[in-house]
């Protein structure tokens, strides 16, 4: 059996991270290295094909994959909009900028607070620049397993997991959205107020 389902995909991280970067090669296949500025927010689809052999099931992510400007002022006002019906969270940061680990945590949060909890996928993003690293991928382990997220350390540039870090995160939101495996958590349920 084949199942479609519809999602909202919001990638979040500090400016320059490589947030449209990773888009733009996942949806086009392509790197550009003229600087892209994003202004307001641009959604990307893609369809995303998964296979659950232990399920014995297919699913077609339609994903709508939503980028935007990073620049502060203009995200708190577009944050509600940006956020609201987000089934899923690729955070970005950026090895050569120890500041975007830090930053880390409360971009999720900043999306929970909207969302409540929702799958997340961490991209430790600029693998490609060996000798501008500041920091190693181990330092994310902590900050991941606080979170509850898995990472994985991409290349925008060199293309190294861009898509495997996608097709994980939409792993996770299938199996939330059709409940099973790792990502079927749901909240408890509220007990009927007589
Ligand atoms: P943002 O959307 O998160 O703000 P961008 O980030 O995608 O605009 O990327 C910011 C800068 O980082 C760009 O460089 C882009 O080319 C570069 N970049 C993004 N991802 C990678 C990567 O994986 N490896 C390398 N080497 N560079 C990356 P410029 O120089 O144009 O500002
Ligand atoms: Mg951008």
């Amino acid at each position: 059996m084949v199942k479609r389902v519809k999602t909202k995909i919001c990638l979040v991280g500090d400016q320059a991270v490589g947030k449209t970067s990773l888009i733009r090669r996942y949806v086009l296949e392509e790197f550009d290295d003229h600087y892209m500025m994003t202004l307001g927010t641009k959604v990307s689809k893609k369809i995303i094909a998964l296979d659950f052999p232990d399920e014995d099931l297919g699913v077609q992510l339609e994903a709508g994959i939503w980028d935007i400007m990073g620049q502060p002022g203009l995200l708190d006002l577009l944050k509600e909009a940006y956020f609201t019906g987000a089934h899923g969270i690729l955070a970005v940061v950026d090895m050569t900028s120890p500041q975007t680990l830090l930053t880390l945590k409360s971009w999720i949060r900043s999306v929970e607070r909207i969302t409540g909890p929702v799958p997340t996928f961490v991209a430790v993003n600029k693998v490609d620049l060996k000798e501008r690293h500041l920091f190693a991928i181990e330092e994310v382990e902590a900050v991941a397993r606080e979170l509850g997220c898995d990472y994985l350390p991409t290349s925008a540039r060199t293309g190294e997991n861009v898509e495997e870090a996608f097709r994980r995160l939409a792993s996770l939101i299938s199996e939330r959205s059709l409940g099973f495996g790792r990502g079927a958590w749901e909240p408890p349920p509220r007990t009927a107020v007589p």
